[in-house]
This record gives structure tokens, sequence and C-alpha cells, in this order.
């Protein structure tokens, strides 16, 4: 949909004004310090995965409005994530979820992610719905159940999802337990964390040596009294116990209002256990909006966090794997995944604007007002030129959306796929 020559044609109009942007902002006096290449080549070497069920429409139990053209395939959600990638080159990965993404056709699909330049990044199980012909419910839980038969049957679809992933070379599976209680006295909860630590150390067991297990926390939802799993301490002390491998997911959605989650970042950091991210935005709790649109500066601490921990020897250089998790219900979802990228890597750029030396002086001089002056320096510099640079640099559009709607992305994919075609998911 998008060769080198449509992009370049998509870009040209647009060029000379971005040079002039570009321009200004290097010669900016406070930017001269700055290795603003360096800068560049960071943003393009960033990749933020896509999940598959973030391509369809999103709904709520109260309704859903479809937009046309979703992806009903594991073929189709390849191809929207190569749309993606093609006009950003910041989304090379996509993530699966099982069962909802069963790979059939592996040689096909091998073939179909080389030609759009995608892996696959986590392969996520699901044990929070029950499935046709599954012989024990999840109503009362999966790996933390009281009945060690249904314990088993999760434990056992998680190893699927590990086989499922090893056929598309994935190293990461990502659980997330939506177990927990609705009422006081419902579950013991000590009795349940062990039994879920007990059943993630079998799944860690069977995992290949070279594969990562990301453990996901939430504080609430679809369980409104308690979660097994509602934290970082929790998610942590689970995987201190099940072995180096198994690292702690932070979702951004899963904190309760004004939980400084920059602080969780860098204690994760800091014991060597951040494995995975999960971006959306949220107002209210885990309402999946937007990367950014609702608390920027928090995202900005949040990379301020994370470059402060990378550039520093003395804490473990872990990979951390970059995913979005939102719901889409009112945008179309491959427009929305643009912006989320956008505004991450802006507030990545942002936070590698930041005076690093003279911020550490400040703070071990408690030079409190100077050390919040450095991070507003940064935070409130207009990047989108650093931004748009590194997505032309790396091949793809100066400015990913207008390309989109430019080349009629959507009504091209309702053509193809009809005005009625449901994407798997939730
Ligand atoms: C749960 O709210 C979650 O954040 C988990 O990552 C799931 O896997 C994902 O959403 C999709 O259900
Ligand atoms: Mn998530």
């Amino acid at each position: 949909m998008f060769s080198d020559q449509r992009l370049a044609d998509l870009n040209q109009p647009l060029l000379a004004e971005h040079q002039l942007q570009f321009q200004h902002l290097a010669d900016s006096p406070r930017l001269r310090q700055v290795d603003l290449p360096g800068v560049v080549q960071k943003l393009m070497d960033f990749q933020v995965a896509i999940p598959s069920w973030a391509l369809g429409t999103g709904g709520t139990r109260f309704g859903r409005f479809a937009l046309g053209g979703e992806p009903s395939t594991l073929e189709q959600k390849i191809s929207d994530v190569g749309i993606l990638q093609a006009l950003n080159r910041s989304s090379n990965s996509i993530s699966l979820h099982i069962p909802w993404d069963i790979p059939q056709d592996i040689p096909g699909l091998q073939q179909l992610l080389k030609e759009q330049g995608l892996v696959i990044d986590s392969v996520n199980s699901n044990t929070f719905q029950d499935q046709k012909d599954q012989p024990h419910s999840y109503k009362f839980g999966s790996l933390s159940h009281t009945d060690k038969a249904v314990r088993e049957q999760a434990i056992q679809h998680n190893i699927d999802c590990v086989g499922y992933g090893r056929q598309l070379d994935a190293k990461t599976l990502t659980v997330w337990l939506a177990d927990g209680s609705n009422f006081p006295g419902q579950q013991h909860l000590r009795r349940a964390f062990l039994r879920t630590q007990e059943s993630l150390a079998a799944i860690y067991e069977a995992m290949p040596s070279d594969w990562t297990m990301l453990v996901e926390y939430k504080p609430y939802e679809p369980n409104f009294y308690s979660m097994v799993i509602p934290d970082w301490g929790t998610s942590l002390a689970l995987c201190q116990a099940i072995g180096q491998n198994a690292q702690v997911l932070v979702d951004l959605g899963h904190h309760l209002p004004n939980t400084n989650i920059e602080q969780i970042v860098a204690r994760l950091r800091q014991f060597g256990r951040l494995g995975g991210f999960h971006f959306n935005g949220s107002m209210y709790g885990d309402d999946d909006l937007t990367t950014g649109s609702i608390k920027p500066f928090q995202l900005f601490l949040i990379f301020n966090e994370l470059v402060d921990s990378a550039v520093d020897q003395s804490v473990p250089a872990e990979a951390v794997a970059y995913m979005i998790d939102a719901s889409h219900n009112v945008k179309d979802p491959l427009e929305d995944l643009l912006q989320s990228v956008e505004n991450i890597l802006s507030a990545y750029a942002k936070a590698l604007l930041v005076d690093r030396e003279t911020l550490n002086e400040a703070q071990e001089a408690n030079d409190v007002v100077r050390a919040e002056e450095i991070l507003r320096d940064a935070f409130l510099t207009d990047v989108r030129p650093l931004v748009a640079e590194a997505y032309r640099q790396s091949g793809g559009a100066l400015n990913p959306i207008a390309a989109y709607r430019a080349a009629g992305v959507r009504e091209q994919l309702i053509r193809q796929r009809g005005k009625h075609s449901v994407s798997t998911g939730l």
C-alpha cells in the first residue's frame, strides 16, 4: 500500500516546512549541547508492539460501534500492523492473544511477517473467558482456582501459548490474571496467592530457557473486591519466587488514581525486574484511552525514569518490551495507534533532552526549583520535528496520520473486507 515512492510523494509537500522547524530546534541555544542526531537515532531504534486485539473497534458492555474494514484473520491483523509500520517505522511487532490468534498456516504467516518487516512480540494467554468446549470454567478463577483440575487446564493453556509462539519465533509469554473475588470472604487471600505462585512456576518450568514470562497486575476489574495480582509488589514477589526470566509488566491503566507510576518504574528498574510495558491513557481507571492524551507530563516522567536508569551503569540492563494496550471505541483504531506511538515517541524525545548532569547536581544540592525547571524545560520543548525526522530518516511518513488519510486507507479496507467485518478480541 505504501511503496517508497508513494511515501516520498506524500512527504514532498511537507519537507520544506519540516526542515525549517528542525533547523529552528537545532539552532536553539539551549539545545546546542545536545547530540540531536543521537536523539533522532534513539527514536528510530525505539519500537512499540501493536496488540492484535487493538486493531478492531473497541466497545463497552453497553455497546460497540463498528467502523468497518476490521481485520478478522491473523493475516489481516498482520497486514494492518504492516500499514502502521510502513508509516511510522516504530511498530515492527505484533502481539498475539490466544485463542483469538491461533496461527494456522505457519509458512504463510512467516512469509507475510517477512514481507511486512514484522516480528511477533509476546503471546498473551486468556484465562479470563471460557471457550466453547472447554471442560472447566474460569468463573471462580484459573491459575489460582481452588480446584486442581481447573488450575491444570489453565497451566496447560499457557504452555500451549508458548508452543504457538515458538512456531513464529516469539520469546515472551504475557500472563494477565483476571482471578480474584467479588465479595469479602469469598476467597482465602493467602492460599489464592500460593496457588497462583505454584501454577506460574509450573508454566515457567515448561518454558524454554530463552523465554521471558511477563506478569501483569491490575487493581480491579473484572473482580471488584480483590484481585490475586493487584499491584506491582505482588507481581514482583511472584517473579522473584519463580525465576530471573519472570518479569513485572506495568500497564499504565492498571493503577488507582494518582499512583506515582514513575516511582514504580524506578523501583522495578533498580531491582532488574521491569520486563514490559502496556501503554494507554487513563482518566478514571483502565479506560484505555490514547496514550499521552490525558497525562502527558506523567508519561514524560515515566520516560525520564527509563532514560535515567538506562544511562546508569549500576542499574541492571534488562530489556523492556513496549506495547500499546488500548481500546479504540470512537476513533479509527489505526489512527489512534499512530497517535499513541507519536505521543510515546514525543515523551521519549523529551526525556532524552533532559540535562541530566545539571539535574543530578541540583538534586544533590537540594535545589528544588532548579531541578524542577530542568524537567520543565525538556517537557515544554516542542519535539515534533525530532519525531518527524526519525520517521523520515527511517523511511516512513513525515506525518503518518495525514498520509494515512490522504491514501484513503480505511476506505480501501472497507472496500476489501466489508462494512461489517468483525475483529476477534474484546
Ligand atoms: C487487561 O485489562 C489487559 O490489560 C491485559 O493486558 C489483557 O491481556 C489485555 O488487557 C486485553 O484483554
Ligand atoms: Mn494490559
